[in-house]
């Protein structure tokens, strides 16, 4: 018996479901670098490179360890072009008596992956993802029978099913979450922010590099420098230095902006985590172990674990949840064109101008200037869900549409009209101002309202309530900005309209 073993870009753990009972004297390993992959939407350069040499150094280790590894690089004059023609032909080639892999992370990859059997004429076994720490079966019958979905009480169930920062049957110090200890403003002396982990970028990661700066030359994004871990080693380094130098912070910053500061205290793990080189549950346990031992407080230890055993695993149980409906969702029956300024384009407002530039030369934003700078614009203009979405995934090295699918439809542009989310994140310029520097580096003035001179963000946010106002009155949580706009008289609702309209056009939307 032979089987051909399917291991895709995002799957490069050693522990991965496709190679459970692997016969190494006779299973043969596919994977493969396609252009269908990486062209489906454009992926920024970075992410690509990272990817390539992260699977080449995969594939390395996987030999090193007795497999036989069928590696198809990107420029092989017999590559097919797709993951399915990809497995056809090692079908083909190799006469497997039947194919096996792991569930894979987009609906789209799925219903291929569904049809490789049949297409191949042999059996194919797709088993569980088990580096997730909630099925898709097991959030079904959680949200089963729920009208809306919270995060929270999600959590909570994942802490004790997993032992986590708990104190017997009750949540370590007596809260199941710290917030209000967290989400500090940047202070006005500015903050000592560690430097990030980084790489040099070995010989195979330097061949990589030339492949995509040949074949992608006209993607988004910097490829140089290159830095990301690309090895399990590396990443295991970048998890270490986290804990160390930046964990004890995460929580007082982790709202925070800081012109000139991409990575403040955030982990930068989900690169790893999301493409296999780490496994959620040992980051969850060492971030424990950092506070048993003394090393980082609760507020920040509880804050970062709820990201990855709440956040995290909520994201994707609503993904496989909703799909394929959720792709198409548009509640809010945004039409606008996502501006050029998101690729680059000239903008006189800084915070939109400091997100894309780091965005584009590091393939990384942290979370809150996804959500409330880049994700808030997008909400606030009304722009069209498919065009944000696909934005999204494009731009950030961590992108599958599992997990960034909900976060822009659900979490920014409340597309799906409330499951995900209670409201919409809508704030005006004060909210960025608060959490930022930003402000004091814009042409824009934050205090004013109205005028060429006043910041955007608040007359798009008025303007937004009144666009939305059939849909979104009746909300209880937005129950104190339509009273405010009902005393707001006639003449500055229509001045606040025709700042907008002046606003999208000079944007070209
Ligand atoms: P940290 O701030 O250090 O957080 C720790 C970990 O928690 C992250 O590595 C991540 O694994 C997890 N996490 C935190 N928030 C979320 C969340 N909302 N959803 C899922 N996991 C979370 N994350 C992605 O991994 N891929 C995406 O494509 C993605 N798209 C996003 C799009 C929007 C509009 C928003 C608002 C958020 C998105 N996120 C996405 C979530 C979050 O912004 C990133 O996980 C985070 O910025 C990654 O940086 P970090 O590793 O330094 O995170
Ligand atoms: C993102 C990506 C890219 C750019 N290239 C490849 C590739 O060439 N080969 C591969 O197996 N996987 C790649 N990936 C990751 C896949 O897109 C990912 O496995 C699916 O989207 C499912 O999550
Ligand atoms: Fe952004 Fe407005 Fe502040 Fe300028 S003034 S940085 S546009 S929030």
């Amino acid at each position: 018996m032979v089987a051909l073993r399917v291991i895709l870009g995002d799957q490069l753990s050693a522990s991965i479901s496709a190679l459970d009972g692997a016969d190494k004297d006779h299973d043969i390993i596919l994977m493969a670098e396609v252009m269908g992959e990486c062209t489906y939407v454009r992926h920024h350069k970075k992410k690509i490179a990272f990817l390539f040499s992260a699977m080449r150094h995969f594939a390395d280790d996987l030999k090193a360890q007795g497999y036989t590894v069928r590696y198809i690089t990107l420029d092989d004059p017999e590559n097919a072009g797709s993951l399915n023609a990809e497995v056809l032909r090692a079908v083909n080639d190799l006469k497997p008596d039947r194919i096996i892999a792991t569930f894979p992370g987009e609906y789209r990859v799925h219903e291929d992956m569904k049809r490789w059997g049949d297409d191949a004429g042999i059996p194919i076994d797709i088993r569980h993802d088990n580096r997730f720490l909630c099925a898709p079966e097991e959030f079904q019958s959680w949200a089963a029978g729920r009208k809306n979905l919270r995060m929270e009480f999600f959590y909570r169930e994942m802490r004790q099913k997993y032992n986590i920062l708990m104190d017997g049957k009750k949540p370590e110090g007596g809260e199941w979450n710290y917030d209000s200890k967290n989400r500090k403003s940047p202070p006005e002396g500015g903050l000592l922010i560690p430097s990030p982990c980084i790489f040099t970028p070995d010989s195979m990661t330097q061949d990589v590099m030339s492949l995509v700066a040949e074949k992608f030359h006209d993607h988004f994004g910097d490829l140089e420098p290159f830095y990301f871990a690309v090895t399990r080693e590396q990443a295991l380094r970048v998890l270490d230095v986290f804990l160390k130098e930046r964990l004890p912070f995460f929580g007082d910053y982790q709202d925070a902006m800081i012109q000139g500061q991409p990575w403040m205290y955030h982990s930068h793990l989900s690169f790893y985590l999301n493409c296999g080189l780490l496994n959620p549950l040992e980051v969850v346990r060492a971030a424990e172990k950092t506070y048993r031992d003394g090393k980082a407080p609760l507020n920040a230890t509880e804050g970062f674990i709820r990201q990855i055993l709440g956040w995290r695993e909520y994201i994707r149980g609503i993904y496989w949840l909703k799909m394929p409906d959720y792709a198409d969702e548009n509640f809010l029956k945004a039409t606008r064109n996502l501006p050029w300024l998101y690729w680059g384009g000239e903008t006189s407002m800084n915070c939109m101008r400091q997100c894309v530039d780091e965005t584009k030369a590091h393939a990384y934003a942290h979370h809150i200037q996804r959500l409330m700078v880049l994700g808030n614009f997008a909400l606030l203009a009304g722009i069209d869900p498919k065009q944000v979405n696909e934005w999204y995934l494009v731009v950030y090295a961590d992108a599958y549409e599992w997990v960034e699918l909900p976060n822009v439809s659900g979490m920014i542009l409340f597309a799906d009209g409330g499951y995900l989310a209670s409201k919409p994140y809508a704030a005006s310029g004060a909210y960025i101002n608060k959490m930022s520097d930003y402000c004091k580096n814009c042409t824009y003035d934050v205090k004013l309202k109205e005028g060429p001179k006043a910041c955007p963000f608040n007359y798009l946010y008025w303007n937004f309530m009144i666009e939305n106002e059939e849909r979104l009155r009746g909300n209880p949580r937005l129950g104190f900005s339509y009273k405010t706009l009902d005393a707001m008289s006639d003449e500055k609702r229509s001045t606040v309209q025709s700042d907008a309209q002046k606003f999208f056009t000079q944007i070209g939307i």
